[in-house]
């Protein structure tokens, strides 16, 4: 159903589709909201302004939305992921709902210039990398194809660290994103929900005898919800990212404060709202971390609370559930649903255990988004008991009754049930996060063709045999709004022009722009576009880094987390012949600006040992004047969403170089090659795809494939080489 905004019955709604209601918004907030006098108004009370306004128009169409969906009782996505990288939200909305012209022209006129104000927007960094980012995407997406969908999240209070190169090393600074509070949420206290940890199970019987498990001695917290607008591009649909911020149960206990225990009544109060303080900064398991997993847990009690209650208000029972929501997991980051779900089912509604599980196993499905081992989560036992005691239980009767199915199949054959098993034994005695999401889930994709062939015969071969039908790949795709539409609005123009706005909505259709590259006339104004994107990046590197960026050189681009298998350590060697070649023999390389952009984990020594590495190459070539134009290398400092967004339409060259087998799927490579950048790639993930998209001809292919690596991995000796 597609939510239109045209005038509806007993509301007003005719002055809330134009550009003229939101000035006066703004210039009402300026007043009402600042308390500001034009003259006195600072950029950031204008940017404020701004997005306060432009949210009142998401909010007219929030409630148009949210009425229509709550009485048509439609069924709801609902995407559970613990990151979000939403970057920066002014542009886009504004983009999305066809106003950035217009309200950059109607600003230009009270002297305002909407391109400085956008970029005062401190980024919303609540994510580590590629899976944040996906989550993002899809909710663009979910919104503009009018899907009923709500993103669920938890609200860090710091997300992912700024990161500040100080003598070539990575500094981690708090990312306080939230330091002038945040234009886009709406507090939402009349949806919060309690939430129990730790504690211990009483086994009793019910009045007909049933055995009941009562979870209780528990601590309290409560899930205070803020929602923000997710608009539609090209429709009048809004949808909600609601995101938990944990909050103390009592304010604080006002008794323990009289009897002077003020501060064991501050310390309890302190130690519930680390729970969403912050955004783990990792993109690999941190081992054991007890706070980890009571933010997961958290966060997921919150969700199906809320879900719940939204579907009790249409629903005596809960035989509809599987119609009425679908609940993704973004990967194992949210499974311990699949338990909490079944405790709601068993312990609460007091459902008979198969019935509980089939409506668990028809509700969630479960997207895996990497095979890396050190970040495939194994929660240990001991950990489990002690926070969430009642769901190592239901896990302990999941696993029971799953691995009898298997035995039942599969009689004797002992191995298979050790490997498939929920719990595992050793190392340590720990419960496998994705075996539970798998089994809970009635569909289980990867991210990229390959990635879903490899979770098929590499990570999970024995569940795939198990149940071939449950496994599926869903390839990755970004937003064009965000990645094309917003960021390279120069570009967007240009293809508008040849083939129409409809790729806006339906990217398929970039197709009819292909009799258009051998258009010397469009490809004269590509070239100019490229150019402009590369003068602008220039300028800001000359600013930032006061680095000279000859734009008339090649941008060579690798910007993505720094991971050893994404092979930021080779790409710079490779810098590092080049280097050598242009100045020992005298080779006539055309000229090449190679740039960097990237976060390491802090935890991740070795990667930020690359990350100086790379400075300190930087530095000796920049500073040789017999390579001069030829060559410069520059690491570009806090990459982030916003960043990206002025790198990736500069871009000449993307270099996806990751070895085979070892990225999922990746998204930059996407959002490059949209941008008109070549790729130099590895056939890894998506690549596969964006070869075959492009054609091979467009595609500097060159690595192992997966299976040689495979291959010459059980023999590979680094150190023999060179020898
Ligand atoms: C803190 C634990 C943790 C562990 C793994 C946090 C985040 C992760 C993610 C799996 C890491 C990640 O972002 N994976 C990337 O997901 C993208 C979206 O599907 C893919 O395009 C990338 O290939 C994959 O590396």
């Amino acid at each position: 159903m597609s939510i239109s905004t045209e005038i509806t019955p007993g509301s007003d709604h005719s002055k809330r589709t134009d550009v003229d209601w939101l000035i006066e918004r703004f210039l009402g907030h300026l007043k009402y909201t600042r308390a500001k006098d034009w003259a006195y108004a600072t950029s950031m009370d204008q940017y404020l302004a701004l997005s306060l306004a432009v949210r009142d128009v998401l909010f007219e169409r929030k409630i148009i939305t949210q009425l229509t969906h709550t009485r048509g009782d439609v069924k709801r996505v609902y995407y559970l992921s613990l990151e979000y990288l939403l970057g920066q939200m002014l542009r886009c909305s504004l983009v999305n709902l066809g106003w950035y012209e217009s309200c950059r022209e109607r600003l230009e006129r009270l002297g305002l210039d909407l391109d400085e104000l956008r970029d005062i927007e401190p980024d919303a960094g609540l994510g580590n990398g590629g899976l944040g980012r996906l989550a993002a995407c899809y909710l663009d997406s979910l919104a503009t194809l009018d899907m009923p969908a709500l993103g669920y999240g938890i609200r860090y209070e710091y997300g992912i660290f700024d990161q500040e190169i100080v003598n070539g090393w990575q500094v981690e600074r708090p990312d306080y994103w939230l330091r002038f509070g945040s234009p886009w949420e709406i507090v939402r206290p009349e949806f919060a929900c309690p939430v129990r940890l730790f504690g211990r199970v009483e086994h009793r019987t019910d009045a007909a005898g049933r055995p009941r498990s009562l979870w209780t001695g528990c601590r309290l917290v409560m899930g205070l919800p803020y929602d923000i607008p997710i608009p539609s591009c090209g429709t009048g649909t809004v949808n909600l990212l609601r995101l938990w911020s944990a909050r103390a149960s009592e304010s604080f206990d006002l008794n323990a404060f009289n009897r002077g225990g003020y501060l064991e009544a501050v310390q309890e109060q302190a130690l519930t709202e680390t729970i969403s303080k912050v955004l783990y900064p990792s993109d690999a398991v941190e081992k054991n971390r007890e706070l980890r997993l009571i933010q997961q847990y958290f966060f997921v009690a919150c969700t199906l609370s809320d879900i719940f209650r939204r579907y009790d208000k249409n629903h005596d029972t809960v035989d509809e559930l599987p119609n009425k929501a679908a609940i993704q997991l973004n990967d194992t980051h949210p499974a311990v649903a699949i338990s909490e779900m079944m405790r709601i089912l068993v312990d609460e509604r007091a459902l008979r255990w198969e019935r509980a599980w089939e409506i668990t196993q028809a509700v969630f499905g479960y997207t895996n988004h990497t095979l890396m081992p050190e970040a495939l989560e194994i929660w240990p036992v001991s950990l489990f008991e002690r926070v969430l005691p009642r769901h190592l239980e239901i896990i302990y009767d999941i696993n029971q009754r799953f691995l009898d199915d298997v035995r039942r199949r599969y009689s004797g054959d002992s191995g298979r049930i050790q490997r498939m098993s929920l719990i595992q034994e050793s190392p340590f005695k720990g419960v496998r996060m994705a075996h539970l999401a798998i089994v809970g889930s009635h569909t289980v994709n990867g991210v990229a063709k390959l990635h879903s062939d490899l979770i098929r015969s590499r990570l999970v071969p024995d569940f795939a045999e198990f149940w071939p039908e449950r496994f599926t790949g869903v390839t990755n795709g970004v937003t064009p709004r965000r990645w094309l539409l917003a960021c390279n609005s120069a570009l967007a123009g240009a293809i508008t022009r040849r083939i129409g706005d409809g790729w806006i909505r339906d990217l398929d259709q970039l197709r009819r722009l292909e009799p258009f590259a051998d258009d010397p006339e469009f490809q004269k104004e590509f070239q100019q576009i490229k150019r402009q994107n590369k003068q602008r990046l220039a300028e800001w590197i000359g600013r930032k880094l006061a680095i000279p960026t000859p734009i008339d050189a090649m941008f060579d681009v690798q910007v993505k987390r720094l991971h050893e298998y994404k092979r930021q350590l080779m790409n710079i060697l490779q810098v590092i012949i080049r280097y050598h070649r242009i100045r020992d023999e005298r080779a006539d390389l055309p000229p090449r600006v190679v740039l960097f952009g990237a976060k390491a984990a802090p935890s991740y020594h070795h990667a930020k040992l690359i990350i100086k590495l790379i400075n300190d190459v930087g530095r000796t070539i920049n500073t040789d004047p017999r390579v001069a134009d030829r060559l410069r290398v520059a690491f570009l400092p806090n990459y982030r969403v916003s960043l990206a967004e002025l790198i990736i339409p500069a871009a000449d060259l993307s270099e996806q170089i990751s070895t085979a087998g070892t990225e999922a799927s990746g998204t930059g490579n996407m959002k490059f090659a949209l941008n008109g950048a070549l790729t130099i790639g590895t056939l890894d993930g998506a690549n596969v795809e964006i070869r075959d998209a492009v054609g091979a001809d467009n595609f500097f292919l060159f690595g192992l494939t997966e299976q040689e690596v495979a291959y010459y991995r059980s023999t590979y000796q680094p150190w023999q080489l060179g020898t």
